[in-house]
């Protein structure tokens, strides 16, 4: 059985002092993490406050971006291990915002994947098609293709235990989600594509979660599909009871 996993994008939105008033009113009402891991993905700025405010609760944080070396001359990046050493979970990686605007490659991704384990925090590694590609009806094969870098070198233990956003770039922050029966049907693709590249036992324990425009309303259409494990949600995880609905929805 694979756990729920719903992780806030807040992407590069919010104050401290707002980021604080959301960890103050969700932090002790998020549902045990037996049921299912409730996560917020931070700017960077924020991350030492929500880690502090979060010990000790089912909350859990995780970074919006990283870099691939631990240390050294790259200014203006951040470091995994100083990420892990505060106390970050996980990492996104390979968002479509970051390929788009900021040139994120699939090797790059990898790269960080490798260091995001290696500091033993896990990565949340997105995909997902342009309306182009979608359209031309090349999304499997553009999927797997992603996969297959993001994944490259990675150990069966360690796909095992990773998460992978999949999220349709045409139904990010648009309000025009994805029909969960498409959702389900390519979150199937990347668990056949863990499969053929790994194996079955892997395929079944990899997390896959769908992202793109998921809300309080339409959540548990998506977590009905079996290979839906769950949510990457942007603009839905702004408002803390907006966040405690879509936990609620599925714990
Ligand atoms: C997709 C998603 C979160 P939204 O980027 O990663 O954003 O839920 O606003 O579509």
């Amino acid at each position: 059985m694979r756990k729920p996993i719903i992780a806030g994008n807040w992407k590069m939105n919010k104050t401290v002092s707002e980021a604080n008033a959301f960890a103050e009113a969700v932090k002790n009402n998020v549902p045990s993490n037996d049921k299912v891991d409730a996560v917020i993905g931070s700017p960077a700025l924020f991350l030492t406050d929500l880690v502090s405010a979060s010990k000790g609760t089912d909350l859990k944080i995780s970074a919006q971006n990283c870099y691939f070396e631990n240390s050294g001359a790259f200014t203006g990046e951040t470091s995994p291990a100083a990420l892990a050493d505060l106390g970050v979970d996980y990492v996104i990686i390979g968002h479509s915002e970051r390929r788009e605007y900021f040139g994120e490659t699939d090797a790059d991704v990898n790269k960080k994947a490798k260091a995001i384990i290696a500091n033993n925090m896990t990565p949340i590694l997105c995909c997902g098609e342009s309306l182009e590609t979608y359209e031309a009806g090349q999304t499997a094969s553009w999927i797997e293709g992603q996969i297959k870098g993001g994944l490259a070198d990675l150990t069966e233990d360690q796909v095992s235990n990773l998460v992978i956003a999949y999220e349709p770039i045409w139904a990010i922050g648009t309000g025009k989600s994805a029909d969960a029966n498409i959702a389900d049907e390519i979150c199937g693709v990347v668990r056949g594509t863990v499969a053929k590249l790994y194996n079955d036992t892997v395929a079944s324990k990899v997390r896959i979660q769908y992202g793109g425009s998921v809300k309080p309303e339409n959540i548990a259409e998506y977590m009905a599909k079996e290979n839906v494990d769950g949510a990457l949600v942007g603009g839905a995880s702004l408002e803390a009871d907006s966040f405690l609905a879509l936990l609620e929805a599925v714990k």
